[in-house]
């Protein structure tokens, strides 16, 4: 089964997406199997408004683990499963939590491992200087392409700030299939679905 993981920033709505996508594919019950840095399992069996009420937050750093889901995707007559992992945000300073630390460090572990590629970028917090030097969205982006599985989301375009942000996202990321989301509303998912489906 291919395991498309989902990577970005902190706070940048990779957990709201990964929850409200799954929604998207007709699921209204999901099972996520939490994995510990240190290789816990433990698995939970949520409504997707339930989880969305307890696995998003806009305090950085909510998610500071694996979190994985089997998902079914139509193809033709059959449904393929796949796998859709969330991960704890990475940024380029070495954070002083040590859990945060080995959050990020399995997040870039999964990264090597995983199929796919989803890089989530909130393009409404996006500063100039995110843009013009070398962080961390340079490096994802970077390693995917390399890896030729790669999808860039730009997300919170609902925010007037994401609009504006849109064409820089655009221009700077140019060499990848970057497709606009709103994650909170679900506006962008029937191309993000269409694209899910071609490279499962
Ligand atoms: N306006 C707007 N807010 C969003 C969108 N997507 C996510 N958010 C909000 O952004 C905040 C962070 O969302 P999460 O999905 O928890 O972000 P995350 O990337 O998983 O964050 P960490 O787990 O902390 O790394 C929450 O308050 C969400 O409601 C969006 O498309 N538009
Ligand atoms: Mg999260």
């Amino acid at each position: 089964m291919k395991e498309f993981a989902v990577v970005g920033r902190p706070n940048s709505g990779k957990t709201m997406f990964t929850l409200n996508f799954a929604g998207f594919l007709n699921c209204k019950k999901i099972d996520i199997t939490f994995r510990s840095p240190d290789g816990l399992l433990n698995c939970r069996h949520f409504a997707i408004p339930d989880a969305k009420k307890e696995l998003c937050d806009s305090e950085w750093h909510k998610t500071r683990m694996v979190q994985s889901t089997i998902l079914k995707i139509p193809l033709g007559k059959a449904a393929i499963s796949f796998k859709l992992t969330d991960t704890c945000g990475v940024s380029e300073e070495i954070h002083s939590d040590g859990a945060i630390r080995k959050g990020m460090a399995q997040t870039l572990s999964v990264l090597r491992g995983c199929d796919f590629i989803v890089h989530i970028i909130d393009v409404a917090t996006l500063s100039e200087e995110n843009l013009n030097t070398r962080g961390i969205d340079q490096e994802i982006y970077d390693y995917g392409l390399a890896k030729s599985r790669y999808l860039l989301l730009a997300n919170k375009i609902d925010l007037p700030a994401g609009k504006n942000n849109l064409p820089k996202v655009v221009g700077g990321f140019n060499r990848a299939k970057i497709i606009p989301i709103c994650a909170i509303n679900s506006q962008g998912f029937q191309e993000v679905k269409a694209y899910v489906s071609r490279n499962i």
